[in-house]
């Protein structure tokens, strides 16, 4: 169905805005679950939830809220409300605890910033009250399921490993992939392949309510063990390229997008240093320096932790002895559309293995011919 309402476009709001909006997100925060908790006691917004679902949701939003303003992206904050609407409604919120909510951000908003800062974020909250029914009717039209871009061969075994997963079977999970993986052909498939959509399929049943935290972390934990015991056995080689540092950005902790791109690079002849999670700008700068590496890769999940890598990369680019060196980003961030990928100013935006490897080797190319020169 096509939009009919129009996403704002253009800044909206202003650099000194967004960070005053980010200044006072704890004061913010506070207020509105304060009122939220008061008004849920009496109507019954978030169903079956505790309120600390709807606490955290408050701190999501306002990260959130501060990276849009920060970006003006809001074709990224239309995709993300979308989420955000199918999201908390499966799992039991009201319709109308999102227009509540967003009637309480405006007055803690009005309350709390001063006009000149305030008046550009109010009218992006009352556009996102405006479109708040239209969203709720395009979702009812969502196809809830996640399309398989691969042979249907190779989807029968993404299904018997999901299926594992999901009973929580480490012991079958493990002999099952022992069975799979043989070589590094078979290795780069079982990751692509296998383990990514099962793992987008691990995180709609829990988008959808369908399946307990406990059982996503479970799934999250089997993948983990599965992802070490594959990289003893196949992954310890000679490198033959230059260095890489690889990494999921500060305040993220999603680890297995940059794990299983750590490994392929690894496993194609780079020495990588894999940081994992959450790694803070200013250490990450600090072992940039160190290690001097031909690049780094930045993995980012969450949308709310955007501009962190933002300004970590202009960091980089503004730094003389750092600013020979190339920067490829991906993740889950930068599959709802919007154009933040290009204003993080990365040399490259990556969406799956075989694309991060072919940048790699062509920026090693590269360097290795302007060597020889
Ligand atoms: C496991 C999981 C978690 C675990 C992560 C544990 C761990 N040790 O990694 C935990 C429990 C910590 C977690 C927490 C949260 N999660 Co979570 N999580 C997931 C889940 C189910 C799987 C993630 C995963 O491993 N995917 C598999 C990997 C391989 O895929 P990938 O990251 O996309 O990586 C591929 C490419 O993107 C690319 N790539 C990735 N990184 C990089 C980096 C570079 C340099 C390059 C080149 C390429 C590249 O290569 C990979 C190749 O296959 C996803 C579902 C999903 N769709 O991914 C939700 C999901 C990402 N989480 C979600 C949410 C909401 C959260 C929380 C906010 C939940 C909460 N209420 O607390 C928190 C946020 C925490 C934070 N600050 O980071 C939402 C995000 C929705 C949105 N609007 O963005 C998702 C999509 C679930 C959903 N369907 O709703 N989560």
């Amino acid at each position: 169905m096509k939009n009919i309402y129009s996403v704002p476009r253009g800044e909206v709001v202003s650099y000194a805005s967004a960070a005053e909006y980010e200044k006072n997100i704890p004061t913010m925060t506070e207020s509105v679950n304060s009122i939220m908790t008061k008004i849920n006691s009496t109507e019954n917004l978030i169903g079956d939830n505790p309120l600390s679902v709807m606490h955290d949701n408050h701190i999501h939003h306002s990260k959130f809220m501060a990276n849009i303003f920060k970006l003006n992206d809001y074709e990224l904050l239309n995709n993300t409300l979308k989420w955000v609407l199918n999201s908390y409604v499966s799992r039991g919120f009201k319709s109308k605890y999102f227009q509540i909510e967003l009637d309480t951000w405006i007055s803690v908003i009005r309350d709390t910033l001063e006009p000149n800062y305030s008046s550009g974020i109010i009218k992006i909250y009352q556009w996102m009250k405006s479109a708040l029914e239209n969203i709720e009717r395009e979702n009812k039209n969502l196809i809830n399921e996640i399309p398989y871009p691969f042979d249907s061969d190779w989807e029968n075994v993404k299904n018997k490993f999901f299926n594992l997963l999901i009973k929580g079977n480490s012991a079958e999970a493990l002999s099952f992939s022992k069975s799979i993986v043989h070589d590094r052909e078979s290795l780069e498939n079982f990751y692509s392949k296998v383990i990514t959509y099962s793992m987008y399929e691990v995180g709609l049943l829990w988008e959808k309510g369908l399946i307990s935290v406990a059982q996503e972390h479970l799934a999250t934990s089997i993948v983990m063990r599965i992802i070490s015991y594959l990289y003893m056995n196949f992954i310890l080689i000679e490198s033959s390229k230059g260095k890489a540092i690889i990494t999921a950005s500060a305040n993220e902790f999603h680890e297995i997008g940059a794990r299983i791109i750590s490994d392929q690079l690894e496993l194609d002849g780079w020495n990588v240093l894999y940081l994992g999670a959450n790694i803070p700008n200013e250490e990450l700068i600090k072992i940039i320096k160190e290690e001097n590496p031909d690049f780094i890769g930045i993995s980012v999940a969450m949308a709310f932790n955007i501009n962190k890598v933002k300004e970590l990369v202009a960091q980089i680019r503004s730094d003389s002895t750092l600013n020979y060196m190339k920067i490829l980003v991906g993740g889950h961030a930068f599959t709802f559309g919007g154009d933040s990928k290009e204003k993080i100013g990365a040399d490259k935006i990556s969406f799956s293995i075989d694309e991060t490897i072919n940048t790699a080797r062509l920026w090693w190319d590269d360097k290795s011919e302007s060597k020889f020169k």
